[in-house]
């Protein structure tokens, strides 16, 4: 068997490598990222384990090769032909169906939505179609979006190690999702970053938005200064003992 694994996060790359070796399974994978990926490329080059890939433009030879493919926080859209034709799983760092697409921690935290990690089968709209396995997780009074991702990353190595050879063997339910919940872009992240001060809110929703925008070493929320420079705002928060 012969699996497509495709990536442009380094951490969870390197924790899959990892488990394979440590669980070594029957089957052969390699392993992609973005050409546009300057980090990857940089890391890995042309060559080796780690190749880069442009998916559109990819034909029927490239796909036939493979019985599987996996994205692990992929940064580039599956062209529809691959999610119809093949069995395309994608790991996402958000409970489907509330905060599909970009950064689901963040829009979880600031919108009250459940967080949490979902393998699910690929269709042709983004982080949507059937769920195999997923898990939700608490949000902590203390957490910012970076404690939370901590999890998260952590959560979907569980559930990948956990399910991997029941995924390689087709050992799965697919169960729909309950329905289309919601979908959050990157132009949506980058319209809240600017802070107006005008705005009127609550002291709960400013300690929310702070808390979601708060991802170091990160630069996220701000506000203009009277000189016209961004002033980058974090908070920090703390549980008594
Ligand atoms: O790889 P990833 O964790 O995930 C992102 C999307 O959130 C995910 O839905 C998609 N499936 C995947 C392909 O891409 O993204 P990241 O490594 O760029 O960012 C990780 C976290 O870091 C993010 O959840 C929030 C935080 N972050 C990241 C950037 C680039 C920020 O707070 N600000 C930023 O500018």
């Amino acid at each position: 068997m012969k699996v497509c694994v495709i990536t442009d996060n380094l951490y969870i790359y390197e924790q899959f490598v990892d488990l394979l070796q440590r669980k070594p399974q029957d089957a052969e994978f390699d392993f992609y990222y973005a050409t546009w990926n300057h980090a990857f490329r940089e890391k890995f080059g042309e060559n080796g384990g780690m190749r880069p890939i442009k998916l559109r433009e990819q034909g029927d030879e490239f796909f036939n090769a493979y019985d599987l493919f996996i994205s692990l926080h992929c940064k580039q859209l599956f062209p529809d032909k691959m999610v119809t034709e093949h069995t395309c799983i994608n790991v996402h760092p958000g409970l489907n169906p509330y905060n599909r697409g970009w950064f689901p921690q963040v829009f979880g935290i600031m919108n009250h939505l459940p967080i949490g990690v979902t393998i699910h089968k690929m269709d042709t709209e983004l982080d949507h179609g059937p769920i195999l396995w997923q898990k939700r997780l608490e949000l902590r009074d203390e957490d910012t979006s970076k404690e939370v991702y901590e999890r998260i990353l952590a959560t979907e190595m569980e559930l990948v190690e956990e399910h991997l050879l029941d995924l390689l063997t087709g050992n799965y339910a697919l169960t729909p999702m309950a329905d289309e919940g919601n979908l959050n872009t990157k132009q949506d992240f980058e319209a809240m970053r600017e802070i107006d001060p005008d705005k009127p809110a609550t002291y709960g929703e400013v300690i929310d938005f702070l808390r979601a925008m708060t991802h170091a070493p990160y630069k996220n929320a701000y506000y203009i200064g009277k000189d016209g420079k961004k002033v980058y705002v974090r908070i920090e928060l703390e549980r008594e003992d």
